[in-house]
């Protein structure tokens, strides 16, 4: 699914990249191509329209990430902006229990195929599941539905032709209750089209069988009428979630960066094939990173965009240039890196590091380091050379440790700093020296 879409941003993205700097038209452009891709996708227009002026606001008001590219600062932005789209809505499923599920949708749309789905993804997670057949409009269904059923070790209540819909929506609930089902789903009718029995039927069955959860089944392969078909019953049963079926396909698939959007329904499940095993919870954050395959650069500018103070990491490497780089600097270094986390997942993250997966930086050696220089003076930490004996045991007894540690953790800055200002002179990559390990506090 959205491959067209995928390959065209591929491509904006890649041209976005190769600039050392974003001009206003350079965004505008990227922008209109990422429109059309949108609506080429069947993305709703207000929504394509939407999405894009957002994404240039802020492209064009951010203020450029020491050491990130501006192509790569846009990627995470239209990221970002995805994600918020998809994003908002509770997505988890009610946890009451017992829990009545309905699903409903178009004929066709995948509803029995989705009951089978879901009733084994329930059963996976130790549920007991029942299948109520509530299709009694053609009659394959309920065979189809037994059939599924048996192949899941799900059971399936079913009543002959003629039941009137209401008796199975009351008994199929008697029928869950008393055997202790934690779960049981309601596989309704559907209609070729939208129509007023249809909904009204469906409106019925809702207040008997009173649902915890109401899903409409939507074929992504339906574009536009996707939105339509889901206002429409939003409006005769109070829905709780979307299931989108047949992502699977190559369709063009961009109702499911719409349909929330315009009916304020959150998409719960994704159908990516045939078998009852083939459906995924709707994870927004995934189905972008998937969509963009980009969550290496992603996740470097989050990190940057948190965690770098562009202005005192310039600050400081000012200070390094002219040697007035301190154990307060280094502390702050220190505390930096604490907070990225752990480190060779950042470095990992750095294009070109050297020696990726040889830096290991001890975290108990980090707290030890801090509590010594917390035990400094301001001057001694600006000026570590007045450091004699005295004031190094003094340290020691206040920070709990040896003097032999301070000496260590002397001589370790010292290397630090002569590391450093051989980085600043010209490092592997441009950015990354700001972020250097220096090679003495490895392992
Ligand atoms: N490839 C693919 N096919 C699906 C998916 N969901 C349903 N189908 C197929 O779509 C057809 C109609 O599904 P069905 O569950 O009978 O739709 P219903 O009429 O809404 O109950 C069947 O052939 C299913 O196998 C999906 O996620 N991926
Ligand atoms: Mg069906």
């Amino acid at each position: 699914m959205l491959e067209l879409l995928q390959k065209k941003l591929e491509s904006v993205f890649r041209n976005l990249r190769g600039y050392g700097k974003l001009s206003e038209s350079n965004v505008a452009d990227a922008l209109r191509e990422i429109r059309l891709a949108l609506l080429a996708a069947d993305v709703h227009y207000p929504v394509a329209k939407q999405l894009c002026e957002e994404i240039q606001k802020k492209a064009l008001g951010k203020e450029a990430l020491a050491g990130i590219r501006p192509g790569d600062q846009f990627v995470k932005i239209f990221h970002e902006e995805l994600v918020r789209l998809l994003g908002e809505g509770e997505r988890e499923i009610r946890p009451e229990r017992p829990l009545r599920l309905l699903l409903c949708g178009l004929n066709g749309s995948g509803k029995t195929t989705t009951a089978a789905k879901l009733a084994l993804w329930f059963r996976k997670q130790r549920q007991k599941v029942a299948l109520v057949a509530g299709d009694l409009t053609r009659p394959a269904a309920r065979e189809q539905l037994q059939r599924l059923g048996e192949q899941i070790e799900v059971p399936v209540y079913s009543w002959p032709d003629g039941t009137p819909i209401e008796t199975v929506a009351r008994e199929g609930r008697a029928r869950g209750e008393r055997e202790g089902m934690d779960i049981v789903i309601f596989d309704a009718a559907g209609r070729l089209d939208v129509d007023a029995d249809l909904l009204e039927e469906l409106a019925g069955v809702a207040r008997l069988w009173e649902p915890g959860e109401s899903l409409l089944v939507v074929d992504a392969a339906t574009g536009q009428v996707a939105v339509k078909v889901a206002e429409a019953f939003a409006a005769k049963v109070p829905l709780t979630g979307l299931v989108l079926s047949r992502t699977d396909g190559d369709a063009r698939g961009g109702a499911a960066l719409s349909i929330q959007q315009v009916t304020g329904i959150p998409i719960k499940f994704l159908g990516v094939g045939e078998k009852p095993d083939a459906l995924q919870t709707f994870v927004p954050e995934r189905f972008v990173g998937r969509l963009l395959g980009m969550g290496d650069i992603v996740a470097l500018v989050d990190r940057a965009q948190e965690e770098i103070d562009a202005q005192s990491m310039e600050e400081m490497a000012k200070r390094l240039k002219s040697n007035e780089f301190g154990l307060q600097d280094f502390l702050a270094q220190l505390r930096l890196m604490k907070r990225l986390g752990p480190l060779e997942n950042l470095l990992a993250l750095l294009p070109g590091f050297p020696g990726k997966e040889a830096v290991k930086v001890d975290e108990k050696k980090i707290k030890q380091i801090e509590a010594i220089i917390l035990s400094m003076t301001p001057g001694e930490r600006r000026r570590p050379t007045i450091l004699n004996g005295r004031r190094r045991l003094r340290i020691a007894r206040g920070s709990g440790t040896q003097v032999n540690d301070v000496n260590d953790l002397l001589r370790k800055f010292d290397s630090m700093r002569k590391m450093m200002r051989r980085i600043s002179k010209g490092g592997p990559g441009k950015g990354w020296p700001k972020l250097a390990i220096p090679r003495a506090l490895r392992g």
